[in-house]
């Protein structure tokens, strides 16, 4: 008998199959299509919407559109005023779609309706604070050349943006480039992943009534390839945004490299937090529990590997044990639950897959470990894992697992922690728990990581910059530095005065 936390089906009756359309130049794409793909919904097993499947010709008329947009300059000739009020009024739509868009969301993903409202209600502010930035771009001058030189370095937009997205949070990721590219003044085209393609769509109903002229941002809806290749290689495309797995991002930045368009790249992570033993310890387990189960695992950003001193080892394992048969598990429907389904049965066993090579390997599955039927749902769920016994080179302790699958080892000294911790292909974000401020400024300063958190482990705000170091990725997104990324630098030097006496 399992000792865990199950919410079986709810029941709830699921609204009418979605069908999404491409949306190119302002308008739907006429209903004929050269195929469609449908998506079943991994929690409840029935198709929850229908999308067109992109041909390569349907890129590039969306890129036709978005390069026409951009040169005759509708959007890039607005003032940031102007470019503001249209991104407020999309945060405010988004406000107001809250629901319809999280209930899809849920439906498509798998993931627990209220993650999926709390990610469009922030992806809202995202929106939201990208317009605040639309009336701040300012770039530099210089005043020293000399009494008859003046130079202005301006920030002008980069052009037309490719934004391809993944399933894992497909609206907060949208939102985390979409709107700062248009603040920019830059024009899109955009390519949700097939898996989860919804909230996508509705987005371009909003930006349509929210008075975005046409063209301005396209979606064209479909696999990575050829939908995906073609945004990626086109040569009327100047950048490059792309949100997950290393190896289809190596695979953009190379298709990119035909006309070296800027590429920037958001991709995996194998995220350690190291706890001391001075820390607040019960602080510590509630965010490692909420670190590696959030979104069932599948997040870039997951608490996965856990490096505990060997002081507090065993008990800290045995309360996160603990916490984890409390992580209410099932029916995400469920405004209770914690933990959904996994977005697709290859991926569960992608999952399983891993845990059974650790086993074999000689770690020990202290609780979880394989899959289970949801009563009065499908199965695809996997049981809240913990794993230790683990050592650094096993391929659980290095790889990225994607799932509700937690990894322990331990150290003794800081040095031994920051070892393990750099000893790795990924750098998204670290974590240390400690009550001592040298410790913690010590070891921020020796990780190799694009996020270090103290004392918390997943606050993000719409104004600090985020971004991976390592094979986790290229540039950085939100914040100041964020919106630099959709941005060319141009310096004007003027000779000023007489040219000749
Ligand atoms: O991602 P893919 P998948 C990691 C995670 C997961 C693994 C695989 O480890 O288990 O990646 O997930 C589009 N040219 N992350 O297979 O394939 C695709 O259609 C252009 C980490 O779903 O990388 C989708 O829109 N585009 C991550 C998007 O790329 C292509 C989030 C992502 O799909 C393409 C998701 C191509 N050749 C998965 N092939 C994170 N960083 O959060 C595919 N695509």
């Amino acid at each position: 008998m399992l000792d865990l936390t199950v919410i079986p089906s709810t029941g709830a009756t699921l609204p009418e199959v979605r069908v999404n359309r491409h949306w190119i130049n302002g308008a739907f794409a006429p209903e004929e299509a050269a195929g469609w793909t449908e998506r079943v919904s991994p929690s409840h097993g029935v198709a929850v919407s229908r999308s067109q499947r992109g041909t390569a010709e349907d890129a590039e008329a969306a890129i036709a559109a978005a390069r026409a947009a951009f040169d005759d300059g509708r959007w890039s000739g607005l003032s940031g005023k102007a470019r503001a009020t249209v991104l407020l009024k999309v945060a405010e739509l988004i406000e107001a779609n809250v629901d319809r868009m999280a209930l899809i969301e849920t439906l498509e993903s798998g993931k627990p309706i209220t993650q999926a409202r709390g990610e469009v209600s922030g992806a809202a502010d995202l929106w939201r604070y990208a317009a605040s930035l639309a009336r701040t771009l300012h770039g530099d001058s210089h005043n020293s050349l000399g009494q008859d030189m003046l130079a202005v370095v301006l920030k002008e937009p980069i052009g037309v943006v490719s934004i391809i997205t993944p399933w894992n949070f497909p609206f907060w990721i949208l939102s985390q480039k979409l709107p700062f590219a248009l603040a920019a003044g830059c024009t899109c085209v955009v390519k949700p992943s097939e898996l989860t393609p919804s909230t996508t769509v509705i987005l371009g109903e909003l930006l349509a009534e929210a008075g975005l002229p046409a063209g301005v941002v396209n979606i064209v809806l479909g696999y990575g390839q050829p939908v995906g290749a073609t945004l990626a290689s086109d040569p009327r495309v100047d950048m490059v945004t792309f949100t997950g797995s290393t190896a289809v991002g190596k695979g953009i930045a190379a298709a990119a490299s035909g006309t070296l368009k800027k590429v920037a790249l958001e991709l995996g992570g194998k995220n350690p937090q190291v706890i001391f033993p001075d820390a607040d310890l019960e602080g510590a387990a509630d965010a490692v529990v909420f670190g590696v189960y959030f979104n069932t695992g599948q997040c870039c950003n997951s608490g996965s590997r856990i490096i505990l001193h060997e002081d507090i080892a065993e008990a800290f394992t045995a309360r996160v044990v603990e916490l984890s048969k409390q992580v209410a598990f099932g029916d995400p429907l469920d405004p209770a639950t914690q933990v959904g389904a996994i977005v697709t049965p290859e991926h569960g066993a992608k999952i399983d897959a891993h845990v059974s090579a650790a086993r074999k390997a000689g770690a020990r599955v202290e609780i979880g470990g394989a899959g289970l039927a949801v009563p009065g749902l499908g199965a695809q769920f996997y049981q809240p894992t913990v794993v230790t016994n683990v050592t650094p080179d096993m391929a659980i302790a290095r790889e990225e697992v994607f799932g509700p699958v937690l990894t322990v080892l331990n150290f003794r000294t800081l040095d031994e922690a920051l070892t393990l911790v750099n000893d790795a292909d990924y750098g998204l974000s670290a974590g240390v728990w400690s009550e001592n401020v040298h410790t913690c400024l010590s070891f921020a300063r020796g990780a190799q990581a694009g996020t270090v958190w103290t004392n918390t482990w997943m606050d993000g705000f719409p104004e600090v910059t985020f971004g991976g170091v390592k094979q986790s990725g290229l540039g950085r997104e939100i914040g100041r530095f964020g919106l630099d990324e959709f941005m060319e630098i141009k310096s004007l030097v003027m000779r000023i005065g007489r040219t000749r006496a």
